[in-house]
């Protein structure tokens, strides 16, 4: 039987952008203090769902930054690329291999890729989006469940468009996709305000900004994944 896996998820934490918080904290204050609470809660894994950073053009100084934070935490990292920092040509992912960093798994693939995190059983897919069009379908073509996972999480950036199936919203996320995913849970980011989404089969979230009050407010995501039982999605305020 599976051990019960506890994951922490945020994304859109703008890092180099202005603040969308009305109280002045930069974004890069407000992602040490979310870093922190997670680490309170120990989880096994921390999933990141796009928009680390508000521009491809994102200076080195910022970007260091963050990755000396992903390097200093005691659990292993996957992060995919948002609208705002998509794989571009001298972009900020092609400036700087966050892969060399060695607790942190960039999923850089525009084809989608599973990756793992063997030591918790756990297998990862996710696609890396090059540009936000309405062609671009962050969950479509999921592989089926990979032998040998105890655990197998999605991650997607991209706009949720309910039952709308001719969406001409960029990097429409549709409810029949949620439904239809293999996996037992997924991490969505580009709402800056969380969201549950629970289906009869399925559990998917946005967790909301950390950088940003939208909605309940600074918030990311912990998750419970315990066999036979449904997921436990809390939706946290960065204290
Ligand atoms: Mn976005």
């Amino acid at each position: 039987m599976p051990h019960p896996l506890r994951i922490a998820h945020c994304s859109d934490l703008h890092l180099d952008g202005d603040a969308y918080s009305p109280n002045n904290q930069s974004p890069s204050v407000l992602f040490e203090k979310t870093l922190q609470n997670m680490k309170r809660s120990d989880p096994h894994i921390l999933l990141i769902a796009g928009d680390l950073f508000d521009s491809n053009r994102a200076n080195d100084t910022i970007v260091l930054w963050a990755m000396r934070a992903l390097k200093s935490l005691p659990f292993k990292v996957f992060v995919i690329p948002g609208n705002h920092d998509c794989m571009q040509p001298n972009g900020v992912f092609e400036r700087h291999d966050f892969n060399a960093i060695e607790n942190v798994v960039m999923l850089a693939n525009p084809n989608g890729e599973i990756v793992w995190a063997e030591d918790h059983g756990v297998a990862i897919w996710g696609k890396a989006m090059v540009s936000h069009t309405p062609e671009y379908r962050p969950l479509s073509c999921c592989p089926a469940r990979p032998k040998g996972c105890d655990w197998y999480l999605g991650m997607g950036h991209g706009l949720f468009v309910g039952n709308e199936k001719n969406s001409e919203r960029s990097s429409p996320i549709t409810l029949q996709e949620v439904e239809e995913s293999p996996c037992d849970y997924v991490a969505l980011g580009h709402h800056h305000a969380a969201m549950e989404i629970v289906t009869d089969t399925n559990i998917a979230a946005y967790s909301g900004s950390p950088t940003d009050n939208l909605g309940k407010g600074h918030t990311f995501a912990l998750v419970e994944l315990i066999e036979g039982v449904a997921p436990v999605l809390d939706i946290l305020t960065v204290e």
